[in-house]
């Protein structure tokens, strides 16, 4: 049996914790503390201080892991130690948040600088009323290399999760095949 490992990453408040809760077949660890920032606790109480993990039974002879990051940027030292054998990489953006969208260039950058993985980015919370205009969020994600597949998701649904992951599992084979 192969056990594939994917790390989720992502702003602050993008759904990484959720995303991983909707796809995982065990109880998911995670480690979400009280948030200590005044100005982000307007936001959310809690937030993830080291990962989440999830996992998630393809079929008898594939398993994967998902491992999602913390979002504030004093944790990024746990980079390096997710990163070690992942196979794919999910980048979250949250399309009620401009900040959140033009983080997924620099999330791309500071891992693409660890190690090149396939990767997708998958938008989050197309859901809510408040989401930015369409035109709005594809301007800002033009620095974004072409060749990177953007999907647009509600990270609180299971099936968009599902897809999100197993279209994330394509792109690697795609890259096997070049
Ligand atoms: N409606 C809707 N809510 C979402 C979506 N994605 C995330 N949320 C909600 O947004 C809030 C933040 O999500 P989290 O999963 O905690 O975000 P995170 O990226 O793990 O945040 P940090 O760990 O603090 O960086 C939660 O209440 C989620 O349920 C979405 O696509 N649609
Ligand atoms: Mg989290």
């Amino acid at each position: 049996m192969a056990v594939f490992k994917i790390i989720v990453t992502g702003s602050f408040n993008s759904g990484k914790t959720e995303f991983i809760k909707q796809i995982s077949d065990i109880n998911p660890i995670t480690t979400d503390k009280p948030v200590t920032e005044k100005e982000l606790k307007d936001i959310k109480t809690m937030t993830t201080v080291a990962m989440d993990f999830g996992r998630l039974t393809i079929d008898k002879e594939l398993v994967l892991h998902l491992y999602a990051t913390p979002g504030q940027e004093r944790f990024n030292f746990i980079y390096p130690i997710l990163i070690q054998n992942a196979i794919a990489l999910i980048i979250l953006g949250d399309v009620t948040d401009k900040n959140s969208i033009k983080d997924i260039i620099k999330y791309y950058r500071s891992f693409d600088k660890l190690k090149k993985l396939p990767t997708v980015i998958a938008l989050t919370k197309t859901d809510l009323p408040n989401r930015l205009p369409d035109y709005e969020v594809d301007k800002i994600l033009e620095e974004v290399p072409s060749y990177i597949p953007i999907v647009r998701i509600n990270a609180t649904d299971k099936e968009n999760v599902k897809n999100t992951v197993l279209f994330a599992l394509e792109q690697l084979e795609e890259d096997q095949v070049v």
